[in-house]
């Protein structure tokens, strides 16, 4: 079987997985895990991106020590954030975090006064989330322009990653359809729109399409890593959730999916996008997917609220265990409060029990009073967010949705995925955990010819357009591969 390696790093974690592939089987084992801890430094939020890339060079030994010499390594990441490189390749300063504040309601504003909100969905169609690239960098030429002044580049973080461990620069097409900057339906950088960012619009790289080699491994990483130099880094989904849906075990049509983990990304999959007012104003994004489909969903603030709640409690010196916690909330009654998780007080760090609280007060609950009620409330806003979600994208795609998947790491928590079945009336298939990482695999493994020829029927895989490898199996036939390996746990709603 080939080995292929697949680098995914989230905003709270980063694994390195390892997986053999042959046609019609896939087994797949994580090789190296490690924690994503962002700095805060006296300018701001920032990645601690040089941790992230021993990590990774760590994580590429480690497999070659377990599994041996991979065909291929492929990079996916969280969206949006960038780093600048000059002309001799030199990093200018430590990418932001999306939560940093530089991205306030000014910033926004002097945007929207350029090009309004309206001007702007048709021209990218995305959802408005204030840390979306194209808000970023106005923050940063507004503020501080010296970097991008200076600059020869500007890479997205699976980009930058490629380019350390490559030597080559380009922009992973999935990925760089976040930044705001991409025409829509077109998929190209948008000269206006890069203006409008405060940027010229020469820093952007070259688009490639998942599949396309980037380029093979530099000497020096070879040697870092025990690998073989020139092994090809190949371009995958490189935006994580690119990658989750192509690794979402989904059958036919008529399904919807949650890709849960920091973020609770919802919606369905589409051929073209929806740039209809009403989709503007329910906030839906149209991001692009691999093999060119439309990756049409909404932002749900996700686990992330949990994961502060948990990190306030240890600050204030409670050790909770989470499974303790989500036992004890999942043995509390249904019809406790709720609160809108996608409202903006979420979205920075801090005291997230105290703002959870806040916010159901002011929603006319009465606050959760213990960690396990604050768990519950979290998890049935969510379920809650959720199922709105998917109704919405049902309303505004036309695409029926008759059983909704739920992958990532929020598929291994039994009590939302249970919540989730309850409030949409429809059946939850959860898992893989490792979506993602499995979706960043498989479009490796098909572009070097790993998993055969495609079938008779077969819809037809990536690569034709764009110079990505596709090797014409279909992204339902490795949809289909996944669901054989990793079959999804089904959760029956018990109200409808
Ligand atoms: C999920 C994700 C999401 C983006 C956000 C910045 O990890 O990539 O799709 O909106 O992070």
């Amino acid at each position: 079987m080939s080995l292929f390696a697949a680098v995914d790093l989230g905003a709270s974690s980063g694994r390195v997985l390892a997986a053999r592939v042959e046609p019609g089987r896939l087994a797949a084992a994580e090789a190296h895990r490690f924690p994503n801890t962002p700095l805060r430094l006296p300018d701001g939020l920032h990645w601690d991106i040089g941790r992230l890339y021993s990590e990774v060079l760590a994580g590429l030994r480690a497999l070659g020590e377990a599994h041996g010499q991979p065909r291929s390594i492929g990079v996916d990441s969280w969206a949006v954030d960038y780093g600048l490189l000059d002309g001799a390749g030199r990093l200018l300063g430590l990418p932001y975090h999306y939560r940093d504040a530089r991205t306030g309601p000014a910033v926004v504003n002097a945007v929207h006064a350029a090009c309004p909100p309206t001007a702007l969905y048709a021209a990218n169609g995305l959802q408005h989330l204030p840390f979306t690239t194209l808000y970023q960098l106005a923050a940063e030429s507004a503020g501080s322009p010296g970097a991008l002044g200076a600059a020869a580049s500007l890479l997205l973080i699976p980009d930058l990653l490629t380019y350390w461990l490559t030597g080559q620069r380009a922009a992973e097409v999935t990925n760089a359809s976040t930044t705001g900057l991409l025409g829509t339906p077109d998929r190209a950088w948008s000269a206006p729109l890069a203006r409008l960012a405060g940027i010229r619009p020469e820093i952007l790289p070259p688009l490639v399409t998942p599949g396309t080699v980037v380029g093979g491994l530099r000497p020096e990483v070879a040697e870092e890593t025990g690998l073989a130099a020139g092994t090809p880094v190949t371009a995958v989904g490189s935006h994580d959730t690119a990658s989750a849906v192509a690794g979402v075990p989904a059958d036919g049509e008529s399904w919807a999916y949650i890709s849960c983990g920091t973020w609770s990304l919802v919606g369905v999959e589409l051929d073209a996008p929806v740039l209809t007012e009403d989709s503007r104003a329910a906030g839906f994004t149209n991001e692009a997917g691999v093999d060119s489909r439309v990756r049409y969903l909404h932002n749900v603030m996700g686990l992330w609220i949990l994961q502060e709640c948990l990190r306030a409690w240890e600050r204030a010196g409670h050790r909770w265990a989470l499974a303790d916690l989500l036992g004890q909330a999942a043995a509390l009654p249904a019809g406790g409060p709720v609160v809108d998780p996608d409202a903006p007080e979420f979205l920075p760090p801090g005291d997230m029990p105290a703002r959870v609280a806040a916010a159901a007060r002011a929603a006319g609950w009465r606050a959760p009073r213990t960690p396990a009620e604050t768990v519950r409330c979290v998890l049935d806003s969510l379920a809650a967010a959720y199922a709105r979600t998917v109704r919405a994208a049902e309303r505004l795609s036309g695409r029926r949705v008759d059983v909704v998947h739920l992958v990532g790491g929020g598929s291994r928590d039994t009590l939302l995925c249970q919540l989730t079945a309850d409030a949409l009336g429809l059946p939850v298939l959860a898992g893989p955990a490792e979506a993602t990482a499995l979706g960043n695999a498989l479009v490796q493994a098909r572009a070097h010819g790993a998993l055969g020829a495609p079938r008779p029927g077969d819809r037809g895989g990536a690569g034709g357009g764009g110079g990505g490898g596709g090797g014409g199996v279909s992204l339902e036939a490795l949809r289909a591969l996944i669901r054989a390996t990793a079959p999804p746990t089904r959760y029956e709603p018990t109200r409808s």
